[in-house]
């Protein structure tokens, strides 16, 4: 048995909010990744088990290496298909939100949730979600979005009624979440978790190849290109910075996703405990996080108008290459003076 994590009042509400709907919406943050993909169509799969419309909308591409998922080609892509995304969440009498903490997040469907009258379900894992749901079930202490929604279901009564496809999408935000079980991974219900999804028929190796085994040449050679040539070393502080400009992206064909993962390689070095990947945008400069241990890169993102988790985030950046660069360095080259910052900070809430 799996500890009861979603308190039993959320799981009344949300079965009578099940009950009360036929026509369902799920969004999902922008740039989805596995965790997002995954819990989205897993959801969505249970939910048309149960003889529901159900419908996932995203607001902007996902990586081509989730198409494989049951239920990924009807998934609505709103920047490509704005009309069916407004129809679909139009017609919903229920919306869930998941994986995403505040409607920022969603860019443009943002008003469409907003403008709905149909109860929303938020099933997070981001720190600090904002008010804009009528119920709220947000587990940081959970590693994936994917995971809650198997306890939402198991919960619901109905784990014999999971089907393989169902399964598969929860496998995969677990697994990308956790960088396939290396990080955010220590909790053993995970694995008894896993170890249900596998006796639904999961091929977990087969999974893993799909998505991880999946680079572009031209990805395989920005990777070495970033890391034999843009990876910065800050020894004495423990930390590497590889910067990306528009220009090499161009140069190496970039497409969406190439970059995916990038920032987790340094960590890989002996001693090095904090990476950040800077990748120019045509509008913005996009800063992901990574640490291992207690360094909290979600406070290091809050400066870049980011969040995220203690050792995963993200933020960005609207000023010149030079000055975020020259802002990231000085909070990287003083990070004793910003642990005990934030440390006292806490002390203080
Ligand atoms: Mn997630």
């Amino acid at each position: 048995m799996l500890s009861k994590i979603i308190s039993e009042k959320n799981i009344e509400i949300l079965r009578q909010l099940l009950n009360g709907a036929e026509n369902i919406a799920i969004v999902t943050h922008i740039s989805p990744d596995g965790d997002a993909v995954g819990s989205s169509l897993g959801l969505a799969h249970f939910l048309k088990g149960l003889g529901k419309q159900a419908t996932v909308i995203v607001p902007n591409r996902f990586p081509a290496f989730f198409n494989w998922l049951s239920g990924a080609q009807d998934i609505i892509i709103y920047e490509e298909q704005n009309e069916a995304a407004q129809k679909a969440i139009s017609e919903a009498q229920l919306i869930f939100c998941l994986d995403f903490n505040s409607l920022d997040r969603i860019n443009g469907v943002a008003s469409l949730v907003k403008s709905s009258e149909a109860k929303k379900v938020l099933i997070d894992h981001h720190v600090n979600p904002k008010e804009f749901c009528d119920v709220i079930i947000s587990h940081p202490e959970i590693s994936s979005t994917s995971e809650l929604v198997f306890r939402a279901i198991c919960r619901l009564g109905y784990f014999p009624d999971i089907t393989k496809e169902c399964a598969e999408a929860i496998y995969v935000g677990m697994m990308t979440d956790t960088g396939n079980f290396s990080y955010n991974s220590q909790q053993p219900e995970i694995y008894q978790i896993i170890s249900e999804l596998l006796f639904k028929g999961i091929d977990k190796d087969a999974i893993y190849s799909r998505v991880y085994n999946t680079y572009s040449v031209n990805r395989m050679r920005l990777m070495g290109y970033c890391l034999s040539r843009k990876m910065k070393i800050f020894p004495e502080v423990r930390a590497a910075i590889m910067v990306l400009t528009l220009e090499e992206q161009e140069r190496f064909d970039y497409q969406v996703g190439d970059a995916e993962g990038f920032v987790n390689l340094p960590l890989s070095i002996e001693g090095i405990d904090i990476s950040v990947l800077v990748r120019e945008d045509a509008k913005k400069i996009k800063l992901s996080f990574r640490s291992q241990g207690t360094f909290p890169v979600n406070k290091m993102a809050e400066m870049f108008r980011g969040g995220g988790h203690l050792n995963a985030a993200g933020g960005e950046s609207y000023q010149s290459m030079r000055k975020t660069l020259w802002k990231l360095e000085n909070l990287i080259k003083n990070r004793a003076d910003f642990e005990s910052t934030v440390a006292s900070s806490e002390v203080d809430e």
